[in-house]
């Protein structure tokens, strides 16, 4: 019987390369109870791709479970306390999509401040040749960027903000070495000092709504929000009432609370830039993660070192 589950939907390659591995295929975490008690107790990996909640209770259906490899960098769907509880290894796929996400960041930023959206709505709706040029919009280069989480990602996207001859600030837990980046303890002054606010934290409970009302608020009229991390780290609410009010320029994000059905109040609004969660979504990019994720479970069942453990 299958020793290895695939959880989610795979492209058509790496649906194949995981056949390869004769693994059992299920849509999500909800179709556990479904799989015959046998097949459920024969499995020791499994693949998982999904943002359902993997926790005590879908763990305890895989009594022989030992390894979650997470397809993702994010593994905030996983209760990683409740695996290590169980001596369940879980892994993650990082730095493979570190650039695909950084790019999408500073794309939706320039988006933005561009009004490119807009603009190319503009001109193919025939306004351009009707009533001539679109309107002016604001200058991104130069600018003032606030990161929110310097980690590998986030300092990917700082990078390249950088290039666009931008002043950097960034908040983390604790200093980081920086090429003259300024460093802020607290995310109120960060927000403060900046006219972009790019919110690259993990998820998870300890990071939720860390981009509360007040740092919102702090960033003032002129600024714009991107998150490319999870709709979870902003008070989504409170973003949505400023954004609304003009209290804050705009927004540009991939992320959201619900994903795919999100707020329908962001459908209304003229000042967002909206990506269906696509950071990580080039063929390139997914092919890597699906390859990094099976080699963690081909390095497990061969009981080597995993290659990207979390926990
Ligand atoms: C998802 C992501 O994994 O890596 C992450 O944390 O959010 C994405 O790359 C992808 O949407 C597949 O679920």
């Amino acid at each position: 019987m299958a020793d290895t589950l695939a959880i989610g939907n795979y492209s058509d390659e790496d649906q194949k390369a995981l056949q390869e591995k004769s693994a059992v295929f299920i849509g999500s975490t909800d179709d556990l109870d479904g799989l015959e008690p046998g097949q459920r107790e024969a499995i020791r990996a499994v693949a998982f791709k999904g943002h359902k909640p993997f926790g005590p209770a879908q763990m305890d259906l895989l009594p022989n479970l030992g390894l979650i490899a997470n397809y993702g960098v994010g593994y905030d769907a996983i209760d990683i306390d409740a695996a290590s509880a169980r001596g369940v290894k879980v892994t993650n796929t990082p730095d493979v999509l570190n650039d695909d996400v950084a790019d999408l960041a500073v794309a939706m930023l320039i988006m933005q401040g561009r009004e490119m959206r807009q603009a190319s709505e503009w001109a193919r709706s025939g306004q351009w040749k009707d009533k001539g040029e679109y309107r002016l919009n604001r200058k991104v280069s130069g600018g003032v960027a606030g990161i929110v989480g310097l980690g590998r990602i986030g300092r990917d996207i700082a990078d390249r903000l950088a290039a666009f001859k931008m002043e950097i600030h960034y908040f983390a837990r604790s200093e980081k070495e920086t090429p003259g980046w300024t460093y802020h303890a607290d995310p109120v002054s960060l927000a403060k000092a900046v006219d972009y606010l790019v919110v690259a934290l993990v998820g998870g409970p300890d990071t939720e709504k860390f981009v509360s009302k007040e740092v919102i608020e702090a960033l003032g009229p002129r600024g714009i929000i991107v998150n490319i991390s999870r709709g979870t780290t902003i008070d989504e609410a409170a973003m949505l009432d400023a954004l609304e009010q003009g209290k804050i320029a705009g927004a540009a994000l991939d992320v959201f609370l619900n994903e795919p059905d999100i707020d329908a109040r962001f459908y209304d609004l003229d000042n967002v830039v909206i990506q269906p969660h696509q950071g990580s979504g080039t063929v390139e990019t997914r092919a890597a993660m699906g390859q990094l994720q099976r080699d963690n479970v081909t390095a497990f069942l061969a009981g080597k070192d995993l290659l990207t453990p979390v926990n």
